[in-house]
């Protein structure tokens, strides 16, 4: 759906006899869904003056609405089945719609039409002058039953009544010419149609010249009187006799003209073209010059927009978030290699730098890090250090609350030891923010599949999940479990993922996060590790959701670690 066309439906109905008398002709295309009405209202040719050239309005066939169905002309397509084409074509339009109404069913029927199309926004309802069920004018032999045109001028008198827009209009369509009763007779009933109150006449003819309507344009001027004819309009449908342009029309007389099943006709080929290539060639490959690129419909139905909409949406959620990167530590690795781990070469990038490469790549440049451990060799830029002097002797926990003062809004913390891709972060960002959650951990599926070595105990994590044995494949949605228990003495059993060392807060969860650490700390409990906070705001009863990701990550804890990484960033 299209959002770009967005008009009121009052000043959409006023709209079409605004244009009439502004231009004095209204040129008319037809459409039969929602995409060929986009098609329809937007198409545009510049001519050589300089000037666009586009459809004023469109027709909503019951030629083409039946056939798009794959349903004769017959009225067996149901006014309820008509009436959702007609919404499907106004939902995603801005232009006057004008209806085919057949032929209106019986009074009773075509005042609740009146009534139903007014409501949707359609702007003329044409009706005509034939007995229920008619029959498509336009096949040579078909039988064509004429209503009594009293009858038919009473149908119209009633929908004039009925109806309560002033500007909606109902026309009389004239079949005197599709079944050979002439010009006289024609304009006999479009006189007695015009007295019952018809805003305007449609003539219609099947004849591959234009003589014949012409000639009743011509009568019609000559011998209806000037009031009769005050603010009608004469309309014509150039199916067969399409040898005459719009404008000769117009200057004969017409103010609005049809080309009432060409869209529809254009796609009937193309459509079949395309599946017969297919077969020939026992592949797409030969027909895909000939097809609209999926983006080139992508953009005309509006996909593009929500795309970039997200983008931006996204963009300034994560212009707002900080990371936060506790990286004071010592390990058994920093010990031997005399380095900080966020400052170990990795294929002639330090991990900070890779760290703060694919967060500039996500969108994120508000970055701290708490340095602690060869504090004076960071250096690097753009970012804001905070620094815990007791690296020594505190953990992990200790490092992120140096920078407690950042912590004044959403934020993730990212431990120093871990190189990420992309999509984790952007997801962490994105999804917490769209699902309101407070506190979201980054956990590793994979977990259960790896032989995992003896030097270093992981941050496991069991959820709220039912069954621990759940095999992988049955995926569960992300920001839909809640951890229960986190921490690294969990048996095999409880586990049922890894947590990777990255997690958000929001505003409130940073709140949270702050409130139970001071709440802990007061009460000097021991307190060393995140995942002892992680697990007693658990406890209190807050909910700790996960994000769910199946590798693209890996800690640096070893040289092996350094050996693997150095291999996966050879390329960059
Ligand atoms: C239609 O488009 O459905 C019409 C015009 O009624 S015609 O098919 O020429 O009768
Ligand atoms: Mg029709």
């Amino acid at each position: 759906m299209s959002l770009r066309h967005i008009i009121d439906n009052k000043t959409r109905i006023r709209l079409l006899r605004r244009l009439i008398k502004k231009n004095k002709f209204i040129r008319v295309i037809e459409a039969h869904n929602g995409l060929s009405a986009l098609l329809a209202n937007d198409t545009k040719i510049k001519l050589e003056t300089g000037r666009e050239k586009e459809f004023d309005a469109i027709w909503e066939s019951s030629l083409t609405d039946s056939a798009s169905k794959g349903f004769p002309d017959i009225e067996v397509v149901s006014f309820d089945s008509r009436l959702h084409t007609i919404n499907e074509i106004l939902e995603v339009t801005s232009k006057p719609l004008i209806v085919d109404g057949d032929t209106g069913g019986d009074f009773n029927q075509f005042e609740y039409a009146v009534k139903r199309l007014e409501r949707a926004g359609v702007s003329m309802v044409i009706i005509e002058d034939k007995t229920f069920p008619k029959r498509n004018s336009l096949e040579a032999g078909t039988k064509q039953d004429l209503e009594k045109i009293e009858v038919f001028a009473e149908k119209i008198k009633r929908g004039q009544k009925i109806k309560i827009h002033k500007d909606f209009m109902i026309v009389a369509r004239m079949e005197s010419l599709i079944v050979g009763h002439g010009i006289k007779e024609a304009l006999r009933r479009a006189r007695i149609c015009l007295k019952a109150g018809a805003d305007g006449i449609m003539i219609h003819s099947k004849r591959t010249e234009p003589t014949e309507i012409l000639e009743f344009a011509k009568e019609y001027y000559r011998k209806f009187p000037k009031k009769l004819l005050k603010d009608k309009v004469l309309i014509a449908v150039p199916t067969t006799y399409n040898t005459i342009t719009d404008s000769e029309l117009n200057k004969n007389g017409f103010h609005i003209v049809i080309h009432a099943n060409h869209l529809l006709r254009s796609s009937f080929i193309a459509i079949e073209n395309t599946a017969k290539k297919i077969l020939l060639n026992d592949r797409s490959f030969e027909v895909e010059g000939e097809l609209a690129t999926i983006r080139k419909i992508f953009h005309k139905v509006g996909f593009m927009t929500v795309k970039e909409k997200d983008k931006k949406a996204a963009d300034k959620l994560k212009s707002k978030i900080k990371v936060i990167i506790p990286a004071a530590g010592i390990t058994d690795l920093t010990k031997k290699l005399k380095s900080s781990i966020s400052l170990i070469d990795i294929n002639g990038k330090k991990v900070l730098q890779r760290q703060i490469e694919v967060l500039a790549k996500v969108g994120i440049d508000n970055i701290i890090v708490v340095t602690g451990f060869e504090k004076d060799k960071f250096g690097l830029e753009n970012l804001r250090y905070y620094v815990n002097k007791d690296y020594g002797t505190t953990g992990v926990l200790a490092t992120l609350f140096k920078a407690e003062r950042e912590m004044n809004g959403p934020f993730v913390t990212l431990f120093s030891d871990v190189l990420f891709n992309q999509s984790i972060i952007n997801n962490l960002v994105v999804q917490s923010a769209q699902a309101e959650a407070d506190i979201v951990l980054v956990v590793d599926e994979s977990y259960k599949n790896h032989r995992h070595s003896k030097y270093k105990k992981l941050d496991l994590v069991r959820t709220n999940k039912t069954n621990a044995m759940e095999p992988i494949r049955k995926l569960t949605d992300s920001l839909d479990e809640q951890v229960v228990y986190i921490g690294k003495n969990l048996t095999d059993k409880m586990v049922h993922y890894e947590f990777i060392g990255i997690a958000y807060f929001s505003k409130k969860g940073a709140t949270v996060l702050k409130e139970v650490y001071h709440s802990l700390t007061k009460k000097r409990a021991r307190l060393s590790s995140f995942t002892d906070v992680v697990q007693e705001i658990v406890d209190r009863g807050y909910q700790v959701k996960i994000l769910k990701t199946y590798k693209g990550w890996m800690e640096i804890h070893n040289e092996d670690d350094i050996k693997l990484a150095g291999k996966f960033y050879r390329n960059s």
